[in-house]
């Protein structure tokens, strides 16, 4: 590799996907920098990008392929790549000579590195005929399914046009911690007057910088939502002419709220006070360009969906769809423009299997482990974490069923430490690839910067060789395209449409600079707006259960995206984290009351799926009945969260923020 200055992309499953760039020295990423020819990221990383070549030179990387026996004792032995090859390629075939067909082998792969040339674990798998494979998004499926009953299409604004708008709603996002960039336009927006309120159940680092912080109760932002939309209409506010020709659904919206729901129930469900509320609906009846960034943190219980569409409907309420500076946010799916070429590579047909296999990846071990003819019997995992799942008992079980467990990543993670086999793989500035955001609109690519770590691969080159060992022992078992370069799958993608929707000639103008998405069919309706549904209302669900409080020892868990980590990820730099940071809970003034628990005492967790053990951590501004936890990969609260298999739906994302948990002191937990 030659020293200079090398354009990459940072992978990471982030609202940045920032273009960086990297200064190498006699092979060495010695430093990193923002891209100055991002208009998104404008020239600024966030911390973990700065940190990068801790992440990259870090000892716990891995270095070599790796063979553990037995599985979960620790003993593991340095193997060639060959041998890993080997052993994975004849498991393969002696599960297809004993099954008739690949369908007992599977992956489970999701997001730690987004980049297009990444899908190489799915074009591998479909290599292979017809296998086991993930289906759906634990993370923002709900939201997507909810737009595009709204929108009929996705739909999500401009970030930098948020600069321009007069009133921000931030609603379940907490862009300070998970949005860095995004906090300029919203600075900008404010130095030019806008308002800027914040309703979430936790008084955040975003919340912080709010003029009107709305404390919610968690799961009843659609009673909030349409209680707003009644009182909009109500002082005759409302963008009539919009509504009564352009949408959907309006006379059974505008019946409901008038009829069904009143002011005393919505401030009795939300706990926001009639006087709020009243002031809310002022300001979004009366400002215009508003806009609403529906967050994630909505949609992660069992009333995400709902929140959503009647979130979406109270911005066309207002008139504040399809304006400009106003509108909504979420994420948009541009991807999908692509041709993704390796996720879509069809593989050999079989005879008597006409198609893979689907498991839903929300409920991912509890649904594989009901598969029976035939099992799965190898599980490949890559870009994922499991302690970021859920429901720890049924991989578990998953785990006790299957023959042979593959990991591919670049730490010894909880995944990996359960596996039979782990594969090195390579950082983003050690291999080529292709990055579209799904917040911004940019495209940019990703060099080859500097050689692999030790023997580090990209998960493009391990589908390849792993192909050619399969074809080396069995001719014909995959259709992998072995000999194609990972610069031919980058210009496959980049058609003419593409070519043309980004204003670009081809992949050299992306070596000078990252290119924006220069037509936009976001702002396009394909259907009329549908406004709410009361119907959705009436349906049982939606009384929500008495809420958890200390006197029960119930407690809503409540486990967001932390500053200087991805999910479980940067956990082990030094310059970002601290080994202790992620054992922190924090508890209300009132929940260390009733248990007797003093600030930073050490304090156990609960529930009936697990415990653990962390220091509680006081914080005055929780909601009694609320606990706070961090994400971790080494001591993974997620233990403690299960959704229930009735709750699973294949338009669904996981329902992370709705377990119940119990406190103890430590003291008593062990005597
Ligand atoms: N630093 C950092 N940045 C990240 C990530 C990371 O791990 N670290 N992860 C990235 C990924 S994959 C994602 S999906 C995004 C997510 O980022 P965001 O869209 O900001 O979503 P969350 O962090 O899940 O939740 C946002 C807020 O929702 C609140 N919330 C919880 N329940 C409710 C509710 O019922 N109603 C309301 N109104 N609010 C609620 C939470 O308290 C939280 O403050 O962040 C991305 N950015
Ligand atoms: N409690 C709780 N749980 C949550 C959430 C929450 O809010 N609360 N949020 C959820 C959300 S929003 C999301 S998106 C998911 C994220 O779920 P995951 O995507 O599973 O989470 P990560 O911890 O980022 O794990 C990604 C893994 O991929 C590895 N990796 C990175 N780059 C590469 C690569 O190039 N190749 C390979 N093979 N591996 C690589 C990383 O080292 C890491 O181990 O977590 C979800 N889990
Ligand atoms: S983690 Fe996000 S904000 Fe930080 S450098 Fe990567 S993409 Fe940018
Ligand atoms: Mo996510």
């Amino acid at each position: 590799m030659k020293d200079g200055i090398y354009r990459n992309t940072c992978p990471r499953n982030c609202y940045g996907t920032c273009s960086m760039l990297s200064y190498v020295k006699n092979g060495r990423l010695i430093k990193v920098t923002g891209d100055p020819e991002h208009g998104y990221s404008k020239g600024r990383l966030c911390a973990k990008g700065y940190a990068y070549t801790q992440y990259v030179y870090n000892q716990n990387r891995l270095k070599y392929p790796m063979l553990q026996s037995p599985r979960g004792s620790g003993k593991w032995k340095r193997i060639t790549w060959d041998e890993a090859y080997t052993i994975i390629a004849e498991k393969m075939i002696e599960l297809n000579e004993r099954y008739g067909s690949n369908l007992p082998c599977g992956y489970n792969k999701f997001s730690g590195n987004l980049g297009l040339l990444h899908y190489a674990t799915e074009g591998m798998f479909n290599s292979i005929g017809p296998h086991t494979k993930p289906i759906g998004n634990p993370c923002a499926l709900t939201g997507k399914v909810a737009n595009h009953r709204s929108f009929g299409s996705h739909f999500s604004s401009i970030p930098e046009d948020m600069a321009g708008a007069k009133l921000i709603v931030l609603w379940g996002a907490n862009p300070a911690v998970t949005n860095v960039h995004q906090m300029k336009f919203i600075y900008q927006a404010r130095k030019n007057g806008a308002k800027l309120i914040v309703i979430d159940p936790v008084f955040t680092q975003t919340a912080a910088k709010a003029d009107i912080f709305i404390q919610i109760i968690p799961g009843t932002d659609m009673y909030l939502a349409l209680g707003i939309a009644k009182l909009v209409i109500k002082n005759n506010r409302h963008a009539r002419e919009f509504l009564e020709s352009d949408t959907e659904g309006w006379n059974p919206y505008r019946a409901y709220l008038d009829n069904e729901l009143s002011i005393d129930e919505i401030c009795h469900k939300t706990g926001v006070t009639m006087q709020v509320l009243a002031e809310i609906s002022e300001l979004y009846g009366s400002i215009k360009p508003v806009v609403t960034w529906a967050g994630l943190g909505i949609q992660r219980n069992m009333y995400g969906s709902k929140s959503i569409k009647a979130i979406n409907s109270l911005a066309a309420v207002t008139g504040n769809l399809f304006i400009p500076n106003g509108g909504l946010y979420f994420m948009h799916f541009n991807v999908d423009d692509f041709p993704c070429a390796l996720l879509n590579h069809k593989g050999p047909i079989h005879p008597s299997v006409q198609a893979s296999r689907k498991v839903d990846i929300s409920d991912f071990a509890n649904s594989a482990l009901q598969l029976s003819d035939p099992p799965l019997k190898l599980l490949w995992i890559a870009s994922r974490n499991i302690t970021q799942d859920h429901n720890f008992i049924a991989w578990q079980k998953l785990f006790e069923q299957l023959e042979l467990i593959v990991t591919v990543d670049l730490y010894m993670t909880k995944s990996a430490e359960n596996s039979d086999l782990v594969l090195p793989a390579a950082t983003h500035f050690e291999e080529e690839d292709l990055h579209v955001g799904y917040w911004h609109f940019w495209l940019s690519v990703n060099q080859k910067a500097i050689p692999p770590y030790y023997e580090a691969k990209s998960d493009l080159q391990i589908a390849r060789e792993l192909s050619l060992k399969l074809n080396e022992l069995s001719p014909g078992f995959s259709n992998f395209p072995a000999d194609k370069e990972p610069i031919d799958w980058i210009k496959e993608e980049l058609t003419p449409e593409i070519l043309d929707l980004y204003s670009i000639n081809g992949y050299e103008d992306l070596l000078r600079r990252p290119s924006k998405k220069a037509k936009h069919t976001i702002h396009k309706q394909n259907q009329k707006f549908r406004l709410f549904s009361p119907t959705e209302m009436r349906q049982n669900n939606v009384r929500a259960a008495e809420p958890p409080s200390p006197e029960k020892h119930e407690y809503k868990l409540i486990t967001p995206q932390s500053l200087l980590k991805i999910h479980s990820q940067f956990e082990s730099l030094s310059w970002l984290n601290k080994h202790h940071d992620d054992s922190y809970i924090e508890i209300s003034n009132e929940a260390a009351l009733y248990h007797n628990i003093n600030n930073l005492e050490k304090i156990e967790v609960y529930n009936r799926y697990g415990q653990l053990v962390g220091v509680a951590k006081i914080n005055p501004y929780l909601q009694k009945n609320i606990i706070l936890a961090h994400q971790s990969g080494n001591n993974p609260i997620n233990q403690l969260i299960h959704q229930q298999e009735h709750l699973v739906s294949a338009d669904v994302s996981t329902h992370f923020y709705d377990s119940t948990v119990s406190i103890r002191k430590w003291s008593e937990a062990h005597v």
